[in-house]
């Protein structure tokens, strides 16, 4: 593992997140101390600017299925430009026996009809180093990876180039495999260092990558738009389906990259050892962000030191600000139902609903953090309900005396150990404003207060359904004593609603 900002990490310039709920004003708890507050996430997903043109029109193809190659396009890539396909107005499956290099910049368009398919034999597109590579409207099916010139078997369908870009819209990758030994992986998509990717309006289906079931990104900004991420795997470690590790070029300097997932759906992914759906690894001061995202049924699978951290997410070694997600029904098989963070930086959580995770395995002596374990996290507007852990804090499990928690909603969770504590939350944590239900006091060992404030009142919450905006929620009854019980929520709700008077506890305002 690229791990230089391990050795990198003073912990003397570690911010520690101060203070009761009088410090968790604004959006989420900025620092008195010196640390900025969390990033104002934008209520929809920005799409980046896609690649100009390069004005140079290559066609691929004389209007025949039968014309359309390996070879016309291999000769076609070699060159670059503006490629597009002229095969008959139907459907067309390319089958790419020997991966298409891309030399020079190039912008591939598909048009909605062409299928590039490996048939489980070969990677389908290879770019040079410094070669900036779009691909528009394809489908790619059945690529493996392949060590091209003693490079990794990494990127099954399409490996981008060292210090160059690969821009995706509206692809679709299925069945992609990479990633035969140590850091390789990227059942779909490998960027290497310093380079850039962009993935807008994709899906990803059943890839499988050593790390990273579907995207491996090295050392580069990574932003992910309004995706779909179903059934991939990684085979040999981290992230289920999409593993990062760094954002920019270099782990040591202070020029930082951003790690941004937006609008996307993550569902049915199984990673081993940390993040079923993902593992977002960086270097401060790169930035993570998610944003709008559903994460559901996804999980983590213990690898061989029996570790399995984070049933969605596994976060680290950089800020994190996530806001209005979802996360439900995911399972760790030891820590984190849903997240698991390292707590080297704060990480910044508003707005999201966790439903129904679990930690550990019944019977085992793992388990913590139903729906969330970690350090330093701050914690405003959340829904937590009806989430297990194994051990301790069915909730929430906090590693630290830092981490806080306002303006929350903190229902039926449960923690299966013997001795009836911890059914909610390990600990009291620092701020305030929240509920919690039911009464801890009426657990066997007597339970938890998870802020020394809660209310302990039955919130009248309503099933996670639709109810508007980007990912579910659970709504509130007009009875809720939830409502207009918090102080310095977010500015909006889960859904991008406006709060309206004293805003609500939980991720769902009552309008
Ligand atoms: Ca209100």
């Amino acid at each position: 593992m690229t791990r230089a900002g391990w050795q990198a990490e003073s912990w003397a310039a570690l911010v520690v997140v101060v203070g009761s709920s009088g410090a968790l004003g604004g959006c989420g708890g900025g620092d008195a101390r010196g640390e900025p507050p969390p990033r104002e996430l934008p209520s929809s997903c920005v799409e980046p600017p896609a690649p100009a043109p390069l004005g140079v029109e290559v066609v691929i193809g004389d209007g025949t299925p039968e014309s359309c190659t390996n070879e016309a396009l291999e000769e076609a890539a070699a060159a670059g430009g503006d490629l597009r396909f002229h095969c008959g107005g139907a459907p067309v499956t390319i089958t790419i026996t020997r991966e298409v290099r891309v030399r020079a910049d190039a912008i591939i368009d598909g048009g909605g009809l062409v299928t590039l398919e490996g048939l489980g034999r070969s990677r389908l597109l290879l770019a040079d180093s410094h070669v900036h590579l779009a691909v528009r409207r394809l489908r790619f099916r059945g690529g493996l990876a392949t060590a091209t010139d003693g490079g990794w078997a990494s990127g099954g369908a399409i490996r981008g180039g060292w210090a160059g870009s690969l821009d995706v819209r509206d692809c679709v990758f299925e069945d992609n495999v990479a990633g035969s030994s140590g850091e390789e992986g990227g059942g779909a998509l490998d960027t290497p260092s310093a380079s850039r990717m962009t993935i807008v309006r994709s899906t990803f289906s059943r890839n499988r990558g050593g790390l990273g079931g579907a995207v491996f990104n090295m050392l580069s900004g990574l932003t992910i738009i309004d995706s779909v991420f179903t059934d991939n795997e990684s085979t040999r470690g981290a992230g289920g389906a999409v593993y990062t590790d760094g954002a920019s070029a270099k782990t040591d300097d202070a020029v930082g990259g951003t790690i941004e997932l937006c609008g996307c759906r993550f569902s049915g992914n199984v990673g081993i050892g940390e993040g079923g759906a993902a593992f977002l690894f960086a270097y401060s001061p790169d930035e993570l962000i998610v944003n709008q995202c559903s994460f559901t049924d996804n999980e983590v699978r213990p690898n061989a030191e029996g570790d399995g951290l984070g049933g969605a997410l596994r976060p680290g070694n950089a800020r994190l600000t996530l806001a209005n997600s979802l996360f439900a029904r995911n399972h760790a098989a030891t820590h984190g139902g849903a997240l698991w963070v390292d707590g080297h930086h704060t990480s910044f959580i508003s707005s999201s609903t966790f439903v129904e995770n679990q930690a550990g395995t019944a019977g085992s002596e793992h388990g913590y953090g139903g729906a969330l374990s970690g350090k330093k996290l701050v914690l405003n507007g959340l829904t937590v309900v009806g989430n297990v852990a194994e051990r301790s804090g069915g909730a929430v499990f906090a590693e630290d005396d830092a981490s806080s928690l306002a303006n929350s909603l903190i229902v039926g969770n449960g923690s299966n150990n013997p001795w009836g504590i911890a059914q909610s939350c390990r600990s009291t944590l620092r701020g305030g404003h929240n509920l919690q239900w039911p009464d801890p006091a009426l657990a066997k060992g007597e339970d938890t207060r998870c802020t020394s404030d809660v209310i302990v009142k039955d919130p009248r919450l309503g099933g996670l359904a639709a109810n508007g905006g980007p990912t579910e929620t659970l709504a509130l009854d007009p009875e809720s004593p939830a409502v207009d019980a918090g102080e310095g929520c977010p500015a909006l709700d889960q859904r991008g609603q406006p709060r309206r008077g004293a805003c609500d506890l939980g991720a769902y305002e009552l309008q």
